[in-house]
């Protein structure tokens, strides 16, 4: 079975959205294998977003996702990776679908960053190396 790295980011906990988000991803029909709210220190976070390091909204995105708790779980079902990609909807929270978690809760606050909620792994490759960074035991 199919696991992925879903991140509630400090917005969604400070906005007391995590069991909205959370009750979503039940509703689709997707196990929670580990939910742990917890501060991410900046090894874990530039471990998780090595792939984004240099460019020009990494520093305000490492700073966003220092500001505050963030919950990390790891989903699991049948195509998990792609179906929660699909529930969370595109990057940018202004412009992601109606009926998306990004685009039913989100929008552009103005901020250097685009506080859009939720992170989820984009392939198997990811998931693996993102659930081994935040729960290495699993
Ligand atoms: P994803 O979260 O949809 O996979 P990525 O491209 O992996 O999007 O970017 C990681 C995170 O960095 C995004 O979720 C968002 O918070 C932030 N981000 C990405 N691109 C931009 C940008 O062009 N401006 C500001 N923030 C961005
Ligand atoms: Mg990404």
């Amino acid at each position: 079975m199919e696991r992925t790295l879903i991140l509630i980011k400090p917005d969604g906990v400070k906005r007391s959205l995590t069991g909205e988000i959370l009750r979503r991803i039940e509703a689709k029909g997707y196990t929670f294998v580990a939910i742990e709210l917890r501060e991410a220190s900046r090894e874990t976070l530039a471990a998780h977003y090595a792939e984004h390091e240099g460019k020009p909204f990494y520093e305000p995105l490492m700073e966003f996702m220092s500001s505050g708790p963030v919950l990390a779980a790891v989903a699991e079902g049948q195509r998990v990776i792609e179906g929660f990609r699909s529930l969370a909807g595109t990057t940018e929270p202004t412009l992601a679908a109606p009926g998306t978690i990004r685009g039913d809760l989100g929008r552009d606050w103005g901020a250097k960053v685009m506080q859009n909620l939720v992170h989820g792994s984009d392939s198997p490759e990811s998931a693996e190396r993102e659930i081994g960074i935040w729960f290495p035991a699993l």
